[in-house]
Parts: structure tokens; sequence; C-alpha cells
């Protein structure tokens, strides 16, 4: 040790110190090992003069980079800041702390409102307006309509939304109450039992039905029933999730005028609601369906994807009778109902 020491201060100057030692097995000669003793050694230095030992520090950078935004960057971080704030507000109330708490902004974002658009009518409307103010202005702004002016009606939408048993609505309340003369096709060839489903309903209600497996089915599907008021088209049973289906659904329907409907359960969850409207807004949407409404225990929703997406909204489906189950939406009927409204 004495020697390694000596060693250390030659090569290193008088102020080396060691800072451990340890044994350790040297096997590069096999099975013949020799002990070894590794030694870790530094040199101190004087705290006062740092430059003595370190290198002097490079000068820092003066260049900051830019930042660019753009409208979509600063709508993200809005709402970013309102999700944050209504945490923090709730957080708070939570923990006991005293926090004023606007009462008809919560109740809204308890329906299912999404926060930053409350907080977006708070703010237009006053942090003390009254419940009515904020009805009135809902109302007007939630934008519905009945189908488009063209005789095909499609129905898209997640598996089990609802389709199948809307468009049976649909077919039974033109048949039967508007005198109206309805076909229908299925392209929902992929489920057992879709067809089957929907030819049950068809034959109920005395209306021809054509099941389309190929984009060639469908065109001569379509040249059989031209005669017909209306043909209400159902669409494969798939998660929209699966951007293929998009794509082949694009083929059955190039070129064509039709009503493209979105079906959307009213209890549904923003991110999917976002990823859904967005995966088939490829498609074309021009009109929304709001189905099983009576299975939610919020409504706010239909009011969220109304004022998010401004795709007016035509139907709103009650239950599984058909064809008593489903409404003409109605903009007062659904703020009454955000509003918990008996009626
Ligand atoms: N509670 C309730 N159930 C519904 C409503 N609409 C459809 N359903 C039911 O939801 C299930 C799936 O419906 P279906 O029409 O086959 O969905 P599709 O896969 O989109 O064609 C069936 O059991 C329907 O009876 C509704 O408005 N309320
Ligand atoms: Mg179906």
């Amino acid at each position: 040790m004495k020697d390694v020491l000596a060693k250390i201060k030659t090569e290193m100057g008088p102020n080396a110190l060691i800072l451990s030692t340890r044994e350790v097995k040297d096997n590069s000669y096999g099975t013949l090992t020799k002990p070894m003793i590794e030694v870790t050694a530094a040199v101190d230095y004087d705290a006062q003069l740092p430059s003595q030992a370190l290198p002097s520090l490079k000068p820092l950078e003066k260049h900051i980079p830019s930042i660019h935004t753009d409208s979509s960057d600063i709508h993200s971080i809005t709402s970013g800041i309102t999700e944050l704030g209504s945490m923090m507000r709730r957080l708070l109330k939570h923990s006991g702390v005293e926090q004023p708490l606007n009462p008809t902004r919560e109740a809204l974002i308890s329906q299912g409102i999404k926060a930053s658009l409350v907080d977006m009518m708070i703010s237009k409307l006053g942090e003390n307006t009254q419940t009515g103010t904020i009805k009135g202005l809902l109302t007007k702004l939630i934008k519905t309509s009945t189908p488009t002016q063209s005789k095909i009606w499609a129905f898209f939408g997640s598996t089990g939304v609802g389709k199948t048993t809307t468009i049976a609505k649909i077919a039974a309340n033109a048949a039967l109450r508007e005198n109206q003369s309805v076909g229908i096709i299925s392209l929902d060839t992929y489920r057992i039992g879709a067809i089957e489903q929907g030819r049950t309903y068809s034959k109920i209600l005395n209306i021809p039905f054509a099941a389309a497996g190929s984009v060639d089915e469908f065109r001569s599907a379509l040249d059989q029933l031209h005669q017909k008021d209306i043909i209400l088209v159902d669409t494969v049973g798939r998660s929209p999730l699966n951007s293929n289906i998009i794509d082949q659904l694009q083929n059955y329907f190039a070129g064509m005028s039709l009503c493209k409907f979105l079906l959307l359960p009213v209890a549904i969850r923003e991110i999917e609601m976002e990823r859904t409207t967005k995966t088939f807004s490829s498609l074309g949407i021009d009109r929304v369906i709001f189905t099983k409404l009576d299975e939610a225990m919020t409504h706010g929703s239909i009011i969220t994807h109304n004022l998010l997406y401004r795709i007016p909204l035509t139907y709103i489906t009650t239950g599984q009778r058909v064809p008593e189950d489903i409404e003409e939406a109605d903009a007062a009927k659904i703020v009454a109902l955000c509003f918990g409204d008996k009626s």
C-alpha cells in the first residue's frame, strides 16, 4: 500500500488521496486466480479556488428557442387550464377549505357537460347568471334538424349502439304513420344473426329487405329499391376504432347523395365520443342520433357533443320498443333533461 501511495503521489501530485481500496479477482488466467487490489484515488483541491481543479464553465447559451403556437395549441392550453381550475375547485371542496362555488356551474358539470364549455358560457353571461339565462342560451345554441333532402339514409356507429333497432323504428314510423314506401339494405353481413335481426323487423313491417356483402350487391340492391321514398342503410357493426372499416364504407358510398347519421349512446364518455366522432367524420356525417337515453344517468353528453362538433341532432331514442321509443330532437327538452326538470 505504501508503494501504491507513492506511485499515486508521483502520478497525481502531493494532494492526491486514496478514496477506497478493494480486493478483486483477476480471472484472466483461468483457474489460477491471483488476488489483486484496486485502489481509487482522487486529487484534493481547495474549495475556495474551484478554477484550480474544475474546467472553466462555458458561458450560458444565449439562444432561447422561439415558441410556435397555433390556435389548436391555444385551445388545448385553455381547456387544460379550465380543467385544472375545476379540478382544484373540487379538491378544495373535498378538503373542506371554504370556497365559494357556483352552484349552476357545478350542476351543469355534474350533468356531464364539458367544464370548459360551462366556463365559457358563465364567463359570457357573468358569474352570477341565473339558471334560466343559461337554459335560454343553451336552447338557442343546440342545433337540431330534420334529415337532409336525400332519400338514402345511412346509419353509422359502434357495435350495439342501436343502429338496427333505430332503423326499424324509423322505418315503422315512416311506413305506418307517414304512409311512405320504405326499403332497408343491410351491409352488416359480418355478425352472425345481424341479417336475421334486420330481416325479421322488415317482415313484421312488411318492408322489402336486402343484404349486401359487396359494393356491387349494394348498388344492385339500391337499383331494386329505387322507387321507394326512403331507403335505410344499416352498416357494419364493428369497432369504430378499426379505421379499415371507414375505408371500406367509403367505397360503398362514394359519389352517392345520402344523409349520413352517426349514432352515439347518451351514456358515453367524452373520450369515446371524441374518438368515434373523429373516426366517422371522415365519411362526412350530416346528422346525429343519440340512443339509449333511458339507460343514462346524466344527459350532458348530448349538449357537449352538439356544442363541440355542431352536427345537427335529429332523433333521440328512449328504449327498446319498436316503433315507440324514438323522438325527434328538441333543444328545449334536452336542456330541461340536463337541468333535471321533470316533464
Ligand atoms: N335501453 C335501450 N336499448 C336500446 C335502444 N336502442 C337499441 N337498444 C338495444 O340495444 C341493443 C343493440 O341494438 P342494435 O340495434 O342491435 O345495435 P347495432 O349493433 O348498432 O345494430 C339491442 O338489445 C336493442 O334492443 C334504446 O334506445 N334504449
Ligand atoms: Mg345491427
